[in-house]
C-alpha cells in the first residue's frame, strides 16, 4: 500500500525522470526478493542433501558392517568342502561329463584322465589311479559309467598315503621341540607359523617364534605381529644377519625359559638356488645344536603353483629332510590335486592345509574328507 501511495504521488508530480527512478527502485526491490528467496531455497535444499548424505553414509557404514559380519560368520561356517570349491567345481564338473555317458568307451578314459591332469594330480598318479579301474571294467565288474565314480573315489582315497599326518611333538624331550618352516618365496611360511602358533598355544604349549628370515626387515615385523596375535615369544636378529645364529639364539632362549616349542621362520628361496639351499641345510644342522631338537621340518607349498610344487618338495627334502607338507592357498586354487602327486610320488605326508589368510584358516589334512569333497 505504501509503495502504491508513493507511486501515486510521483505520478501526480508528473515528472518522467522521477517515474524512471521509481521503476528502477521497484525492479531492484523485486530483484533482491528473488535473490534472497532463491538463497533460502538453496540453503534448505543443501541441508536436506547433507542430511541425506549423512544418512547414506550411515547406511553405507552399517551395510559394510553388516556385510563384514555376515562374511565373517559365513566364513567360519564354511567347511573344507566349501573352501576348496575351485578345485571341486573344476574336477567334479569334468568327471561328471565322463560319467554320465551311456557306456564306458575310450572317450570316458580320455575325459577322466583329462579331469585328473587338470586338477594337477600329475601324470604318474593319474595312471596309478586309473589302472585298477581299467582292470575292473575289463573284468566286467564295472559296466556302467556312473559306477566308475565311487570306484574312482575309493581309488583316489587309497592312493593317499596311510602314513601318519600327526605333527611330531616329543613331550618327553625335556627340551624345546623345534619346527623348521621352509619353502619358496611367498608360499605362506610366515602366515602358517602365525596360525600354527595360535593352534599350539590353544593346546596349552608355550611357543617361541625365531625370525630366521633375516633377508627382509619387514619379515621380522610380520612375525612380530603374529607373535603378539598368538601370544608367543619372539627372537629376532639383525637384518642381513646369519639366519642360523638367529635360530640358534631362539632355541637357546627357549631352552633357558623352558619354552615347549620353537617355530623357526626362514627366508623364501628357489629350490634350484644351490647356495641358498646349502644355507638352509646349515640352518637345519645348527638348529639341532642349541639345546632343543628339530622334530618337524614343514615344507610350505602354495597350492596354486601346481606341479612345480613337486620339484620344490624334491629339492627341499634333499636339503632339510622334510617331514611334512603344508599346502597353502587351497582356497584359491583349482589345482588341489597336487596333494596326490606329493604324497604318492614323494611319500611326504601333507599334514596341514591353508584355507585362507586369517589365524583360524589352517586345518589338519583329512584325505577321506578331501577326496569326498572333490566328488560331492
Ligand atoms: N588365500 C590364502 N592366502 C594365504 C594363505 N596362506 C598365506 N596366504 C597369503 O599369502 C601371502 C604370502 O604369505 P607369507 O606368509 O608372507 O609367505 P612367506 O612364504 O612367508 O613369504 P616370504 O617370506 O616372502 O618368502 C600373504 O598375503 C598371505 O596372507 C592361505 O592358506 N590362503
Ligand atoms: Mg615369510
Amino acid at each position: 500500500m505504501l509503495a502504491l501511495d508513493v507511486f501515486a504521488q510521483l505520478i501526480a508530480a508528473d515528472t518522467a525522470p522521477k517515474i524512471m527512478l521509481v521503476l528502477a527502485l521497484l525492479v531492484s526491490i523485486f530483484g533482491i526478493g528473488v535473490v534472497v528467496s532463491s538463497r533460502r531455497n538453496r540453503a534448505a535444499a543443501s541441508q536436506v542433501t547433507s542430511h541425506e548424505t549423512r544418512d547414506e553414509t550411515r547406511d553405507e557404514t552399517s551395510h559394510v558392517t553388516r556385510d563384514e559380519t555376515r562374511h565373517e560368520t559365513s566364513k567360519e561356517d564354511l567347511s573344507v568342502r566349501d573352501r576348496i570349491s575351485k578345485t571341486r567345481s573344476s574336477f567334479a564338473g569334468a568327471i561328471s561329463v565322463a560319467l554320465t555317458r551311456s557306456s564306458i568307451t575310450q572317450q570316458t578314459w580320455d575325459e577322466l584322465e583329462e579331469a585328473l591332469l587338470r586338477a594337477d594330480v600329475g601324470v604318474t598318479t593319474t595312471s596309478r589311479v586309473l589302472a585298477p579301474l581299467r582292470e575292473l571294467v575289463k573284468a566286467k565288474k564295472i559296466t556302467q559309467p556312473n559306477d566308475l565314480a565311487s570306484a574312482l573315489q575309493n581309488e583316489m582315497t587309497s592312493q593317499l598315503s596311510q602314513i601318519s599326518r600327526e605333527l611330531n611333538y616329543d613331550s618327553s624331550l625335556g627340551a624345546p621341540n623345534i619346527w623348521l618352516v621352509v619353502g619358496v618365496n611367498g608360499a605362506g611360511k610366515t602366515t602358517t607359523i602365525g596360525k600354527l602358533s595360535a593352534q599350539q598355544r590353544a593346546l596349552g604349549r608355550s611357543v617361541l617364534l625365531a625370525a630366521g628370515d633375516t633377508f627382509r626387515a619387514a619379515a621380522g615385523e610380520q612375525l612380530e605381529t603374529w607373535a603378539s596375535r598368538s601370544g608367543a615369544e619372539i627372537v629376532r636378529g639383525a637384518e642381513g644377519g646369519d639366519p642360523s645364529s638367529v635360530i640358534f639364539d631362539g632355541v637357546a632362549r627357549a631352552t633357558a625359559q623352558k619354552i615347549d616349542l620353537v617355530l623357526a621362520d626362514t627366508a623364501g628361496r628357489l629350490q634350484n638356488n644351490t647356495n641358498l639351499m646349502e644355507e638352509l641345510a646349515k640352518v637345519r644342522r645348527v638348529a639341532d645344536k642349541g639345546g632343543g631338537k628339530v622334530t618337524e621340518v614343514l615344507l610350505v607349498i602354495d597350492a596354486t603353483t601346481g606341479q612345480n610344487g613337486l620339484s620344490q618338495a624334491k629339492q627341499f627334502s634333499q636339503s632339510t629332510q622334510v617331514t611334512g607338507v603344508v599346502l597353502t592357498k587351497l582356497d584359491g586354487s583349482a589345482k588341489g590335486g597336487i596333494v596326490f602327486a606329493i604324497e604318492t610320488e614323494l611319500a611326504i605326508p601333507v599334514k596341514l592345509v591353508g584355507l585362507g589368510e586369517t589365524i583360524n584358516d589352517l586345518v589338519a589334512f583329512d584325505a577321506t574328507e578331501f577326496v569326498s569333497a572333490l566328488f560331492n
